[in-house]
């Protein structure tokens, strides 16, 4: 499936962080457990330019933990890395630590220089959807920043104080313009990064079909157990998708299919493998 989109905020959202970077001390860069590799921006890592950073990956509540256990061991060895979910609070608590651990060295350098330390500035990145606003409430326990069930919610920065020593900036999430392995295209539309009005979702619920199968057959049981019916079709037939004459909704199975894929209803499954 192609892709093909730009949308304006984007280049703006690129801006916006180039500016934002040089008033921060520290970068979170949030990757999605179910595609560590695909939901990590190649360009962020040039636009970077040496920063500290910590990675999480989040939703790690959708994915499959043993793949979790090893890119978290796959990881580990260029960066800081955590698995959380901002959803269930799974490893939140460990954030804070993790950053001041990565800041030490830097607050002992200014301490020694005779400039009081003041709280850790860091901003919170990642693709769209990813779970940033969400993550940052979960580490304040209230709902100061704006989430949503679909990408492009964030739309300008906002700064988070999370206690007296770290401030969150928040920041609308960043696609890149090419995704040079359409692969890697349909695994961050099937994770949701991907707003589905740009998208063809029959292709896109006909690609994940045809991967669950491969990947996680068991995952397809709810819909049917007889292998012939395990169509798009099929699955719209076992939801009452139905029009006039009896023939399937396309579109509508699509849509069922997508939503219970990512809510988590077919199972803890990661999509990046190595
Ligand atoms: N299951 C699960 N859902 C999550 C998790 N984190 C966030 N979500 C959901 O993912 C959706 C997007 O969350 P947001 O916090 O708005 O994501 P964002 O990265 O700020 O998105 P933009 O501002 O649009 O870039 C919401 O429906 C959240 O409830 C998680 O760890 N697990
Ligand atoms: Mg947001």
């Amino acid at each position: 499936m192609s892709i093909q989109w730009y949308p304006g905020h984007m280049a703006k959202a690129k801006r916006l962080l180039l500016d934002q970077l040089k008033w921060v001390d520290a970068v979170i860069e949030l990757g999605d457990a179910r595609v560590p590799e695909s939901s990590r921006n190649p360009l962020l890592q040039q636009l970077l330019k040496g920063k500290p950073k910590i990675v999480l990956l989040n939703k790690a509540d959708l994915a499959d933990p043993q793949w979790t256990e090893s890119w978290l061991r796959e990881l580990r060895k260029t960066s800081p890395v955590l698995a959380v979910s901002a959803a269930t609070g799974f490893g939140v608590g460990k954030i804070v630590p993790e950053m001041e651990r990565l800041m030490a060295g830097k607050q002992d350098r200014m301490a020694m220089k005779g400039v009081r330390a003041r709280s850790i500035r860091a901003m919170v990145v990642g693709i769209p959807n990813i779970g940033k606003s969400s993550l940052i409430n979960q580490l304040i326990g209230s709902a100061k920043a704006k989430t949503g069930n679909k990408p492009g919610i964030t739309r300008g920065n906002q700064w988070i104080r999370i206690h007296d020593k770290l401030e969150l900036l928040d920041t609308p999430g960043l696609l890149w313009p090419k995704f040079e392995n359409p692969e890697v295209g349909n695994k961050l539309a099937a994770s949701g990064a991907i707003r589905d009005e740009v998208l063809n979702q029959e292709e896109l619920a006909a690609w994940l079909l045809g991967w669950l199968k491969e990947y996680y057959p068991t995952s397809l049981e709810r819909y049917t157990r007889e292998p012939s019916q395990l169509t798009l079709e099929g699955i719209g037939r076992s939801r009452g998708c139905l029009i006039k004459g009896g023939e399937v909704d396309l579109l509508k199975a699509s849509q069922i299919f997508l939503r219970e894929f990512r809510s988590g209803a077919l199972g803890k499954i990661t999509m990046d493998r190595f």
